[in-house]
Formats: structure tokens, sequence, C-alpha cells
């Protein structure tokens, strides 16, 4: 497309309100500057048109015979293209239905059959993914996919890891530049995204099928090992439910966060809260959600972070509002105080049969808990085995030294089915990566769960993709 063609066409989306500006949260959790909203295309024929045949006149690396949309926008621009160009379309089923044939690909094709993506949007490419995991899943060859807008946000990148080449009409960058000059926006505004799009330009590589490079017994056989009761039963959990997911329910009501609970307590070995963000917190929650984790057989983590002295965390334990000493499993703290900090969390915790996880890593940017640090941490761990139960730990495969309790668990967060990192520090990899690479036990996933459009269908995937992971990494 020449430059004239270009401009002429970001002007169209602009003036369709397709593109705007302000202040959004993405489905990724990222507040961002800009949004675009292709949806607002299905008034617009002629423009609808226009674009699919501008998709179409991108050059694909594999001759295609059948074009696929991504539900739900690129839809209408994937039928509109199959139309004028007398391609045949396949549509892919966001839920599968469980009954009649259940089929996740609807149209005719044959195992081999080449299929072109069409996409509206491309930010890390985990929608492209989606789509191409059941169309691949048939036989299907999906080697490239064409996108109205590249956010260059590591999509290309992604995908490319994947086998997917992508094609873009524009990038962002380029939508901006037009809107710029001809006074759509503010050079301040401009900036602004600028300045996003630079923070945001992360690299992130999904999970690229590898060999695991980590090795471990299998949960049965460190049950046993176990002499705190919370790790025996959470290893128990795991096995008895084939889940080694861990929900961070960080919602801001009690109320959202047990029908949170009820949707998703049938796929996770634990749920981990923040009691301190609930603005409806009422004393019988604790009973309400134990009540749940009773019904669908989880383990309650707060994620206190405790980081007193002994004789504080006692009282941060035990009483104040929340008295989570009375309805949490499992709770967290740093071991910046030096071990006193655990012989006062024991000495309330022990008694009751609770357990602690100590934070030997971070998954933030730039954290402080690494090297002599962690080493630390699995020392006071080890002096600790009737109480201190595991880690919130990054990357374990990494620690010099290696807690050689094989009761201790490891748990991370910092989890997405797709690598990149949010706008404040926090940094993702992917289940695969954490558990085959990084030798973690449990996931730990917030936002990728709790924003996705059905939380339970997605808790499903992360479970699967977790323990499928810990199931190759099998001694
Ligand atoms: P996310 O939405 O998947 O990014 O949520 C991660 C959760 O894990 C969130 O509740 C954090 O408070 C928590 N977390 C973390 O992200 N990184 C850490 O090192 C520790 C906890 Br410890």
């Amino acid at each position: 497309m020449d430059a004239a063609a270009l401009e002429s066409l970001i002007l169209d989306l602009h003036a369709i309100e397709a593109v705007k500006l302000g202040s959004f949260v993405l489905k990724s959790g990222i507040t961002s500057p800009i949004y675009l909203d292709l949806r607002a295309l299905v008034s617009h024929p002629r423009l609808l048109s226009a674009i699919a045949s501008l998709l179409h006149a991108l050059p694909a690396t594999r001759p295609y015979g059948l074009v696929c949309g991504v539900p739900y926008t690129a839809l209408p621009i994937a039928a509109v293209l199959s139309v004028d160009r007398n391609i045949p379309m396949l549509m892919r089923r966001k839920e599968v239905k469980a009954h009649g044939t259940a089929k996740s690909i609807e149209g005719s094709f044959r195992a081999g059959d080449t299929v072109l993506i069409i996409e509206d949007l491309v930010t890390s490419g985990a929608s492209v993914l989606e789509t191409a995991a059941p169309l691949r899943a048939e036989g299907l060859v999906v080697a490239d996919a064409v996108v109205v807008v590249d956010r260059e946000q590591g999509g290309r990148e992604n995908l490319a890891a994947n086998g997917i080449t992508l094609h873009s009409l524009m990038t962002l960058t380029e939508v901006l530049a037009v809107l710029l000059k001809h006074g759509k926006v503010t050079q301040e505004k401009a900036e602004e995204v600028r300045q996003f799009l630079d923070a945001n330009r992360k690299v992130a590589v999904p999970g690229v099928p590898a060999k695991p490079r980590v090795f471990r017994k299998p949960f049965e056989e460190r049950a046993k090992s176990a002499t705190n009761p919370v790790a025996r039963r959470l290893f128990e959990v795991m096995v008895a439910k084939q889940s080694n997911l861990c929900v961070a329910a960080d919602v801001g009501t009690a109320k959202e966060l047990l029908e949170l609970a009820e949707q998703i307590g049938s796929q996770i070995c634990m749920l981990k809260t923040h009691v301190d963000i609930l603005s409806d917190f009422t004393p019988d929650f604790g009973s309400k959600l134990r009540s749940i984790a009773d019904k669908y057989n989880f383990l309650i983590f707060e994620d206190r972070k405790f980081a007193d002295i002994g004789n504080t965390v006692t009282m941060q334990y035990e009483g104040g509002i929340f008295r989570i000493l009375d309805w949490a499993d499992i709770v967290n703290a740093h071991i910046v105080p030096g071990p006193g900090i655990v012989d006062g969390l024991k000495l309330k915790g022990l008694p009751k049969g609770r357990g602690l996880l100590l934070l030997a890593e971070m998954s933030s940017a730039g954290n402080l808990a690494q090297g002599d640090y962690t080493a630390a941490a699995v020392k006071i761990a080890e002096q600790h085995p009737d109480f201190v139960i595991g880690f919130i730990s990054v990357n374990p495969a990494s620690w010099s030294v290696a807690p050689s309790n094989p009761a201790l668990i490891h748990a991370t967060p910092g989890v997405q089915l797709v690598a990149g990192g949010d706008a404040l520090g926090q940094q993702y990899n992917t289940p695969q990566a954490v558990i085959n690479v990084r030798g973690s036990d449990i996931i730990i996933v917030g936002r990728g769960i709790i924003k996705a459009s059905d939380p339970a269908k997605t808790a499903l995937e992360y479970r699967l993709q977790g323990w499928q992971s810990y199931r190759t990494s099998l001694l």
C-alpha cells in the first residue's frame, strides 16, 4: 500500500472512531493511552470491503486455499474477503458445544490444507495463537496471519516463534504519525503513546514446546517426605485434582472473590487472596471462603507478605479485623527481618496446622531478592521443616543452593499464556517455561484468568498447561 492510501485508510478509521485516545485497561491488565476498536467496521460496509481486499493483497509466504478469522471482530472481515475473492472460509468456535458434534472448527477442509488467519489487531499474538492451535490440531497448515494493525508489542516475534509470519496493513507508530500530521492528536498525547509503546515493546515468547530441562519426583512421593500437614494436603490435592494451578483472586470485593472461587474452584489446588484489598470485608468472609474451599477441595493462601519482627507478626497473623490465622491454610513472609519472623508466625500457625511460604524470589523487575538472599531463604526453610512448606520462587532451577528437602514446594507468580509484562514491573513467563524450564511446581495466575472473558474456561486451559508441563517433567 502506498503512503497516500495508508494515510487515507488511517483517517477513515479515525473518522469511524476505531481509534480512540484516553486511558484504557487492556485485556492483559496494561493501561494504554490508545485503544483501537475495529468492531465499528461492521457499520461501514465500504470500508470493511476495502480493508478485506487490502489484507488479501498482502503477500503470504505460502499459497492458501482457506481463510479463518479470529473471533469475533475479524469474522466479518474474513467473511467479506471470502465472498469477494471466492476463497472458502472456516470458522473457529470460541465456545465448543458440549452436545452435538462438539466441533471447534466449522467448514469443509482436508488435513494438509493451508489456512490464512485474519485478525483485526495484534498485541502479543495470543489471540492468533488461540485460533492457530485448533486449526493445527485438525491437521491444517497455518503459515501466515494478516492483520489490520500491529500494536508492536511482541506479537510479530511471538508468532514467528510459533511458525507464523505476521503481515500488517499498518503499525501503531504509523497510525500515530498520520493522526499527528492531520492534527487529530496533540503533540503531548502522541508523546505519551510513544513512551507507552517504548515501555511495552517487550518481546514476549510464548510457550514454545521445548523439552523439559528440569526433572522432579512425583508429587505423591514428595507428599511422603512432608512433615507439615498443609504441605501434605497440598500435594494430595494437586494429585487428586490434577492441578498445580493457584489463582490470584485480585478482585476488589469479597462478593466478587467468593463468586470467582465458585467459578474456578474445581480447577485449582490453591486460591491466593489479598484480603486487605476487599472493600466490603466482613468478619464472616473467612468462614464463607473456607466452605467454598472445602466444597471444591482447594487450599487458601493469603499473600500477606509479613515483614516485621517476630513479636509483631504474631499479632498481625492472629488479630486485627482480618484474623488471617483463622481461615488461611498458608501465608507467606519476607526474610528481611531474619529467622525470628518464622519463629513468630510458627508460634501461632503450627498449633493450628498452618504452613508458611518464604519469599525467596519475586517476579517484579529489578527486585532485590536474589543470590545470597535467595540462598538465605533456603537455609531458613530447611531449619523449619515442620512449618515452612516452600517458597515463592521465580527461577529455582537457577539457584546456587537448591533445597535438599523434597517436600519443599515452589510456587511462582508472574504467569500468563504469553510471556511479557505489565506497565508496573510485573514480568510474565508461560506455564510451560515456569514448570519445565525454571523448575517450579505451582503456577500462580491472576489477571491472565480473572480478566479473561470466561475465567472458568481460561482456568481450565491454564490447569491443563500447568499439569501437562508437570507430567512431562517427571523422573
Ligand atoms: P498477575 O495478575 O498474574 O500479575 O498477579 C500476580 C499475583 O501474584 C498478584 O496477586 C501479586 O500480588 C502476586 N505476586 C507477584 O506477582 N509477584 C511476587 O513476587 C509475589 C506475589 Br511474592
